[in-house]
């Protein structure tokens, strides 16, 4: 069969009958039998085997490079190398778009992804593009120190989105690359849930780092010591060497050319995080104190600010009234949410800025000699947070579920265009396939004036005066008659909407209720200027550098900046459109079991995976009506041993007649239709019933074949 290792089914578009019970029979034997890879067509469906598989070597790569993807068992090797051949051959921009559910695989196929072109490329062994491979390779490490973590799901769980450009020459080899990063759950740096970690960072300092550099940070190797990094209880994880990740995230940093000052503020911004937590205050009068004033001596020094003006922002912030510039003072309260905006503040921004440094380090050549900038072509990759539905669900996953959304939306835009513009083309007619088109909860959430998100900015403009349950009414208010929004108000006898402050969407991967609490101060995102001052202050120029609005005076900065739910709202449709514009590849993730176990299969959960994921109406639509299709000429390349009359000499006219003849010639021509470059087959029996004959024509080839080299010889 096609792309066939001998376990079930390589394709789903040639089952027999498509429905849920057969896609999921095919799935699990494939699974128990080892094989990891399905394909829908050109879709890629991945299925986590939770152990070490042997398909990623050497001798693998050979056997799929430059190969169609027919040619060879399913593989995630054969997308990234179709997603290469369509770049180079037709200059064509692709992308490659991993989506899945938490632990299901997305960053390790990135990884693999990233690790087949490095292997593919560069025959001409130039150094440069050796240079930009390694720094590709080896900028994960970075960006999954300080972006990864812990959590109940996954022990390295990626709590950003990433979407990273390659760029390649005309010779098809990397030359540069760029990484976008979407939404850090900063949220983490405070506060961590029981059994989880705070970013793979704070340990592997506080476990991987000499005592004498842990000394000059002020740091113990105790994790217990330290308020932000224990709460989950959870800091030695199995899977995890802190301390080997420490060497490795060093020589990393090497590699990607960080100087050392830069690598040192690095670890100092993180050692003054960790200190940060055990920042306490106590009310006094209607002011505060601190508790222990002497990390505050610690905290500056890491920082590079004097001790007064870290006190002054931690304990009272600064207002312009009137034309008048004043101090006010914290409560307790205050200063407790200061001064953890200001540890989130500071994580996110050095998450940030060393992307940005990242970056640099890819495209060193480019910067140095931007005037000869060649013409490159681009693979896209983008690993990005999956659907997350949680026992209480905020407006993080409000954001990551959003995301979802849009990728579906493009998705199905997609492949439903492609299907279309291929039957167009080829002069073939289909069958429409019923499928459900999710724009209209990508619209409830992103509408200008109606939308949830708007809603939520038109609240946070009366700062204090909003809370989050008047929020809730305001949305009651305008969405009511919305069916894919409720609330406890509108359907008080549904048992998940328990508390007033709960909403629901009913998002095309299942129904989600969100708590309300904190979405107005998640989305506002406010950090007190004081904090920018502060660091913009400080005498390390990279701190300074990585700050550069506290240079604003207090009267510039009275404008309202952007919302977190409207930036990331705007970076969704930038993302969507810039995916959009690139010939899309997908790879679908599927996670077998809760418990990272490599033989389970838990029918109930990947079913509900698999229908989310729209698998289902995904095979429907690839086939609508066609099992199967092919060029002429790669059709003609693998089947014409059947006919005597394309092989062993097929001479006379062009590859479609050639077909026509052999399928005329087998007694097919009734399942089957002639588009304008390919042969389209309605049923997979007669394309199995191809296959067969092929294979019993095989070995008489090779007979053959060694018959005449041994007359050559
Ligand atoms: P994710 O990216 O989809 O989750 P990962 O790629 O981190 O998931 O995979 C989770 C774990 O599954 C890895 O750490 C590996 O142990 C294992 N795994 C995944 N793919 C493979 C593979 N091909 N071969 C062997 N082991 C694998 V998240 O980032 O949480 O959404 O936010
Ligand atoms: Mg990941």
């Amino acid at each position: 069969m096609v792309g066939h290792d001998g376990v079930g089914i390589g394709d789903f578009v040639l089952l027999e009958v498509i429905d849920k019970d057969h896609f999921m029979q095919n799935l699990e034997k494939r699974f128990s039998g080892g094989c990891i890879y399905t394909y829908i067509g050109e879709v890629c469906v991945s299925v986590n085997p939770y152990r070490t598989v042997n398909i990623y070597d050497q001798e693998q790569v050979n056997k799929y490079k430059g190969r169609e993807i027919f040619e060879n068992p399913p593989h995630i090797f054969a997308i990234a190398d179709s997603a290469h051949k369509v770049m180079k051959q037709q200059g064509r921009d692709t992308c490659i778009v991993i989506s899945g559910e938490s632990g299901s695989g997305k960053t390790e196929a990135s990884k693999i992804i990233m690790k087949y072109i490095a292997a593919v490329t560069n025959a001409g062994g130039q150094q440069e593009i050796e240079r930009v491979k390694n720094v590709l390779l080896q900028s994960n490490a970075i960006l999954e120190t300080f972006g990864n973590a812990k959590t109940n799901r996954n022990d390295n769980s990626s709590r950003f989105g990433k979407y990273m450009d390659i760029n390649f020459d005309f010779k098809g080899d990397p030359v540069g690359g760029n990484i976008s990063n979407y939404l850090l759950e900063k949220s983490r740096v405070i506060y961590q849930q029981p059994g989880e970690r705070n970013f793979h960072s704070f340990y592997q300092l506080l476990f991987g780092a000499s005592d004498s550099d842990l000394s000059k940070l002020r740091l113990k190797n105790k994790v217990d010591n330290y308020f932000y990094v224990n709460q989950g209880n959870a800091a030695s994880v199995r899977s995890i060497s802190d301390r080997s990740d420490y060497k490795a995230t060093q020589s990393a940093f090497r590699t990607l050319a960080f100087s050392d000052h830069e690598i040192d503020t690095i670890w100092r911004i993180v050692a003054a995080i960790l200190h940060l937590g055990n920042v306490k205050f106590r009310p006094d009068n209607e002011s505060v104190k601190l508790d222990d004033p002497g990390v505050l001596d610690t905290i500056s020094g890491l920082l590079s600010v004097t001790n007064q003006e870290l006190r002054r922002a931690l304990c009272e912030r600064v207002i312009a009234a009137k034309g008048e510039v004043m101090a006010k003072t914290h409560n307790e309260a205050q200063a407790n949410y200061g001064r953890d905006a200001f540890a989130k503040a500071v994580y996110d921004r050095l998450f940030s800025w060393i992307v940005q440094k990242v970056n640099r380090a890819i495209n060193l050549k480019d910067e140095e000699s931007s005037r000869y900038r060649q013409k490159t072509t681009v693979i896209g990759v983008l690993d990005i947070y999956g659907f997350e539905i949680f026992d209480v669900n905020s407006f993080e996953q409000f954001c990551i579920n959003y995301c979802n959304e849009k990728l579906q939306q493009l998705f199905i835009e997609l492949v439903l265009k492609q299907e279309q513009e291929e039957y167009q083309r080829e002069g073939i007619q289909w069958q429409n396939i019923d499928y459900f088109n999710n724009q209209i909860i990508c619209d409830l959430v992103e509408q200008s004036h109606k939308g949830i998100i708007a809603i939520l900015d038109e609240a946070c403009l009366n700062v204090g005066k909003v809370t989050d349950e008047m929020l809730v009414e305001a949305m009651d208010q305008k969405l009511a008659s919305h069916n894919h929004y409720s609330s406890r108000q509108l359907k008080p006898m549904e048992k998940d909407l328990k508390h007033k402050e709960d909403f629901r969407i009913s998002h095309y991967a299942g129904k989600v209720t969100y708590n309300i609490n904190g979405f107005l101060d998640k989305n506002r995102d406010a950090l007190f200027q004081d904090f920018k001052r502060l660091l913009y202050s400080s005498n390390n120029p990279t701190v300074k550098e990585m700050w550069p609005e506290g240079a604003m005076d207090i009267f510039q900065t009275t404008k309202r900046p952007l919302t977190a739910g409207t930036l990331f709202k705007n970076s969704m449709i930038a993302l969507v459109k810039n995916l959009a514009s690139k010939e899309p590849y997908y790879v679908r993730c599927i996670k077998p079991n809760e418990n990272k176990s490599p033989v389970q299969f838990d029918k109930e959960q990947v079913l509900h995976q698999v229908n989310y994921l729209g698998l289902i109406e995904n095979v429907r639509v690839r086939r609508a009506g066609f099992a199967y299709r092919q060029r002429y000429d790669l059709f003609l390349r693998r089947y014409k041993m059947i006919s005597q009359y394309t092989w062993p000499n097929f001479r006379s006219g062009n590859d479609k007649d050639g077909v026509k003849v052999l399928m005329d010639e087998q007694g097919y021509s009734d399942d089957v239709k002639y588009g304008k470059t390919k042969i389209f087959i309605r049923s997979p029996r007669t394309l199995f019933s191809l296959e067969q004959k092929r294979s019993r024509m095989i070995p008489g080839i090779v007979i053959l074949l060694q018959k005449q080299w041994r007359g050559a010889i």
